[in-house]
């Protein structure tokens, strides 16, 4: 038993008053979330007033004084305006299937320990060398591709023959139906016209092609060192049957609370914590809980403080370090057997350039206070029993969805899909997305992943990509004025919950209260 909670027992019977044996589990419930003390010296204060004396407090009686007095206080402390509901809804037991199974995690990649970039020029080439050799590396893997030469041998071939080479995006101009592109290895450049009398598709993918992209280039070579398009190759993910649990443990996969906003959705999260507790929803929602074993947030835990103009208008907290506190007081509720992973994401008080590290221990301390927690850096790796997770925030969406076509904010599904193809989550440097010029590049996706989970856009959408799972997992934000300046339509309060064990994802929605 707590503290707190002894106290607040000893108070009781030092008042001349018992609890039976159900009122002291639902205190017990309750003292997870408030001051058992103080409440139970507003209870008292009401019994005394009743007209009929008791002696022996029932859960009922419990549950009705103190729906009051919390309400009461509640209305006296509006300083406190996005504390987490109180659980008050403990009445049926609720037996966890995920109680009973050990946890089965391993980190497999977390770039947070190998930063240690310093921002030379030298720096910068390795990045990209690095780049260009491991993405090459995917390529030739390929039977189309195999084959490829240099740049400069290519350039030596004669007129109007086929070849084939693997390079880096460095330019991209485009002109009606011709694009021209400049594409770099290590040792050359040359400049590639794309163009539609060789054909449409050619020119559809060139329009597709982010700067800094590695790809591969079949063409015939022309005059002057000029090569012209015939087609356009992305390293792309093998076609691969997924890796499942052998068991039905579940993955609840969310991301962008933006807890300190004033638009974060107090009352569908706490819901959702509800739920994960098995009290919240019909027998059909409480079976679906009872198997989640895992909690992943793939980034913007918090709102944070001057992250866009305007913000602190917005902020219902303005100290950072407020806002994870807060955070703390959810997250404490997700039950213990409950593994929580989390990654930083451009809202958190990590650096801002990407490779991120985990959010600092400074930060994160009353998170790690709260619970056990995997606090890992922005993108990682994770393997839950079999199955193999890349988590990733998403700020790079921004990148894609400005640059190519048919893609937008409400289908940051298609984005990732199109990172997959890349083998790289932010393929553009120097936009949007900051990144710094490690000598390995960490937004390499090196292994095919079985689920890519990524955030940020603040809309939810799933899909399979060659045997991957695709999610992107909406946000609890209710749209800023911000965004909606921007053109951001978000769809937040809906949780997708993956099967490990079939990679189906149910969605719940927290905005209907089910009741
Ligand atoms: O991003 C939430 C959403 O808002 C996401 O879809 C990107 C969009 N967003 C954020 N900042 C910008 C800017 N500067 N321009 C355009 N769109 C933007 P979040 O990271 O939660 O703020
Ligand atoms: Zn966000
Ligand atoms: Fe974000």
């Amino acid at each position: 038993m707590s503290d707190k909670l002894q106290r607040a027992v000893s108070f009781t019977i030092a008042a001349g008053y018992q609890l039976d044996k159900q009122a002291f589990d639902f205190l017990n419930t309750l003292s997870q979330t408030e001051d058992p003390v103080k409440l139970m010296e507003e209870v008292i204060k009401k019994i005394k007033n009743l007209p009929q004396k008791t002696l022996f407090i029932q859960r009922s009686f419990l549950e009705e004084i103190v729906e009051k007095t919390l309400s009461e206080m509640k209305e006296e402390k509006p300083s406190l305006p996005i504390s987490p509901s109180p659980i008050l809804e403990a009445k049926k037991i609720f037996h966890a299937y995920a109680k009973d199974i050990d946890a089965d995690i391993k980190v497999i990649e977390d770039p947070t320990d190998e930063i240690c970039e310093t921002g030379s020029v030298e720096e910068y080439l390795e990045y990209f060398q690095n780049r260009f050799q491991r993405i090459q590396r995917f390529l030739r893997r390929r039977m189309d591709v195999k084959d490829a030469t240099s740049i400069s041998e290519a350039l030596k071939a004669s007129v109007n023959t086929k070849v084939k080479i693997i390079g880096m995006v460095t330019e991209k101009r485009q002109r009606k139906q011709r694009v021209f592109l400049t594409v770099e290895d290590l040792e050359a450049s040359t400049t590639v016209l794309v163009t539609a009398s060789t054909s449409q598709e050619v020119v559809k993918k060139a329009h597709m092609l982010l700067l800094d992209q590695v790809i591969c280039i079949n063409a015939i070579k022309g005059r002057n060192d000029l090569l012209i398009a015939e087609d356009i190759i992305w390293p792309d993910m093998p076609k691969r049957k997924p890796n499942t649990a052998s068991i039905p443990v579940y993955a609840a996969l969310i991301s962008d609370l933006h807890i300190g906003s004033k638009m974060f959705m107090r009352e569908e999260f706490s819901r959702f914590v509800l739920w994960l507790n098995g009290k919240f929803g019909n027998e059909n929602l409480k079976n679906l809980a009872s198997h989640v074993k895992y909690v992943v947030i793939a980034g913007d835990l918090v709102d944070g403080v001057g992250v866009y103009p305007g913000q602190l208008d917005d902020l219902a907290i303005t100290d950072i370090y407020e806002q994870y506190r807060m955070v703390s007081k959810f997250i404490e509720q997700i039950p213990d057997y409950i593994e929580l992973i989390i990654i930083p994401g451009n809202h958190d008080a990590s650096r801002k350039a990407l490779p991120q590290p985990a959010i600092p221990k400074d930060y994160a301390k009353p998170l790690c206070e709260a619970r056990k927690v995997y606090s890992l850096g922005n993108p990682s790796t994770v393997r839950l029993h079999e199955v193999e997770l890349l988590l990733y925030h998403g700020r790079s969406l921004d990148d894609v969805v400005a640059s190519i076509p048919n893609v937008n904010f409400q289908t940051p599904d298609k984005a990732m899909k199109f990172l997959l193809q890349s083998r790289h989550l932010a393929p553009v440097y120097g936009k949007k997305t900051p990144i710094a010029p490690e000598k390995k590049d960490f937004m390499i996706i090196e292994r095919p992943p079985d689920i890519f989970h990524a955030g940020h856009v603040h809309v939810i959408k799933y899909d399979t990509y060659r045997g991957t799972l695709i999610v992107n997992s909406g946000s609890w934000q209710k749209q800023t004025e911000f965004q909606k300046k921007m053109g951001v339509a978000p769809n937040p309060g809906i949780v997708p919950i993956v099967n490990l064990q079939t990679l189906q994802v149910t969605p719940i929605n927290f905005v209907t209260s089910y009741a």
